[in-house]
């Protein structure tokens, strides 16, 4: 074994005292004992094989069922690393405070050791984990959402470059949970949890909060992005990541099937990634993509064979669901919006019986499946997975797509001015809460890139990261920013969205090649309402131009939303984004 990971490995045996530990090789045999182990002890339940091969379904408890941002922590040696986005703890007492916690925390039970690699094995993008945990969910989730295994140890070599990461369950005291990042020691420790985005460590914490780090240090960046390629009917492929705050149809947009009339001309969008893209400057200038990841971490409740065919078909075999109804009449699984038929015989994701109807004392429905129940499926389960997937030099990027849910401010559609009026449209990115969450309706949650929850340290350098790629790449993508969600006067979608947004793409795409003109505004460049294909859709040209409309007056309070925002970052703010927030303000006076 490598000696640096043989003594992160003893130093933490020691701490957490476990019974058992064991390597995990990656082979199908040791997967396979450890699937029997986990329903043998009723950590997972084995599902209806015939129709479900490979299933399996995982219930965690009520009081564990999502990412923890309040308990989430940037662990540096000083405040002003992490910046004002991030909660911070001074990373010596972190390490203290933490090891009392992990103290005999894996006592009576097995470590395993979990070596992987965010992006295909020996990949100029790679980089590699080791992760120690006490959860054999953790461990079998992994194996489906990154690369595992001996395969991993023998490209690490004798190389002290991986990052370190331990896990322990403990009690899943949820006052006791803590998912800590430690970018200037390349540690990730996450304790009192065992939900998925606190401890798959390599998807948020490895993949987005400490590649950040590492990629502001080397000089490439980490993003909180879906990959897709968009391939012409002449077999011309162009690729295009995009960013949207969680829960704003990342996987549906990456999974998208092009509206009849593209099929027809022979249109197809393949799927890089759904989540996370790491982007490097490539030998010719441009910058090229890959999606770390091996598998979708998907939200289950609304996915269904006509919001996303891809993704259903991709959780139809080797998948483990998390949290969703278990149908007892044939023993598969069930969420809200899977179909119009709820099962008869059903137990919800809390393990209750449930029906439909059901409501709870304050005669509130009771939900299936929780609305942040996951399934995690296999990429290459995906009827439209790119054959790039596994490049291992990764995709060159045309266009950079930000959006937001914002009701009536943004347009359809919008191309920034240049690569730093995109990163000022990125880093102004929002979304308003809607009334399927809790607490006050329209308020604009600010979301720079969708970092907000993922960036590893100081915002204002990330700002100033983004700009500086500028000076190293030649031939930079086009920036655009997209919003599905305008509504009308009832509070209706005016944009049908999901395989429609095509009809975008393809205007963006013809953007990049210099293919259509455009209308100038006060935020940047908006499409003629003639050049958004509208064959085949129930939309006038006159709710379209309305869908394009820029209203200043709504911008210039926005304005005063951003110039609120800015104030965080103090001098940290650069200076080319300050210009640009002038520049605007100019524009919406003229
Ligand atoms: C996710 C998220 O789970 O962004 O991908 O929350
Ligand atoms: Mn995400």
């Amino acid at each position: 074994m490598n000696k640096f990971v043989q003594k992160f490995v003893d130093e933490n045996v020691e701490l957490c005292q476990p019974e058992k530990v064991v390597l995990i090789d990656g082979s199908e045999e040791q997967l396979e004992a450890l699937r029997k182990e986990a329903v043998e002890t009723g950590e997972m339940i084995k599902l209806n094989q015939e129709l479900l091969p490979g299933c399996y379904l995982h219930r965690t408890l009520p009081n564990d069922v999502a990412r923890v941002e309040g308990r989430t922590f940037i662990c540096t040696e000083k405040q002003e690393t992490a910046g004002p986005t991030n909660n911070w703890l001074q990373k010596d007492e972190a390490y203290a405070m933490l090891k009392e916690l992990y103290k005999g925390s894996m006592k009576g039970r097995t470590m395993y050791i979990i070596p992987y690699s965010m992006g295909a094995v020996g990949s100029p993008f790679s980089k590699i984990g080791i992760e120690l945990t006490d959860s054999i969910y953790v461990v079998l989730n992994m194996a489906i959402m990154t690369r595992i295994g001996q395969k991993v140890l023998d490209q690490l070599g004798d190389s002290a470059d991986f990052v370190h990461g331990l896990h322990s369950k403990a009690d899943i005291d949820p006052e006791k949970r803590y998912i800590c990042q430690f970018p200037e020691d390349n540690t990730i420790m996450s304790i009192n949890s065992a939900y998925g985005g606190n401890v798959l460590q390599g998807k948020k914490c490895f993949a987005l909060r400490i590649a950040s780090y590492q990629g502001w240090q080397e000089g490439w960046m980490a993003e909180h992005m879906l990959i897709l390629g968009l391939k012409k009917p002449n077999g011309e492929k162009r690729y295009i990541a995009a960013a949207f705050p969680s829960a704003c149809g990342k996987t549906n947009l990456a999974m998208l099937i092009p509206p009849k009339e593209y099929l027809e001309k022979g249109y197809e969008i393949e799927t890089v990634g759904d989540d996370i893209a790491w982007i490097r400057v490539g030998k010719d200038g441009r910058l090229y993509a890959i999606n770390p990841e091996n598998g979708f971490f998907g939200v289950a409740p609304g996915t269904n064979a006509k919001s996303n065919p891809n993704a259903l078909a991709s959780t139809r075999k080797n998948t483990i669901f998390t949290n969703v109804c278990l149908n007892t009449e044939n023993n598969t699984v069930w969420w809200e919006g899977l179909d119009k038929n709820p099962p008869k015989n059903a137990i919800d994701w809390k393990g209750n019986p449930w029906h439909e109807g059901m409501v709870d004392e304050e005669g509130k429905p009771v939900k299936a499946a929780h609305p942040n129940s996951r399934f995690t499926a296999p990429a290459i389960n995906c009827p439209c997975i790119s054959p790039d997937f596994e490049n291992p030099n990764g995709v060159p990027l045309d266009a950079i797509i930000f959006g937001g849910r914002r009701a009536k401010t943004a347009p359809l559609v919008y191309e920034s001015k240049s690569w730093e009026n995109g990163v000022f449209v990125g880093s102004i990115m929002a979304s308003e809460t809607t009334a399927a969450a809790s607490g006050a309706v329209g308020v604009v949650r600010r979301d720079p890139m969708a970092m907000l929850p993922f960036c590893g340290y100081n915002m204002g350098d990330y700002f100033a990261h983004w700009l500086d790629m500028k000076g190293k790449a030649t031939k930079l993508p086009k920036i655009f920013n997209v919003n599905w969600f305008r509504t009308d006067e009832n509070g209706n979608f005016i944009w049908p969205g999901f395989g429609d947004n095509m009809r975008v793409l393809d205007w963006i795409i013809k953007r990049c090649e210099g293919a259509v003109d455009a209308t100038e505004t006060a935020i940047g460049y908006v499409p003629k309402a003639e050049d958004i294909n509208l064959n085949g859709l129930d939309i006038d040209i006159d709710t379209l131009k309305g869908l394009l409309s820029v209203d200043n007056d709504m911008w210039k309070k926005d304005v005063e939303g951003i110039e609120e925002f800015y104030k965080k970052f103090g001098d940290k703010l650069p200076e080319a984004l300050r210009a640009e927030l002038d520049a605007l303000k100019a524009n919406l006076n003229k």
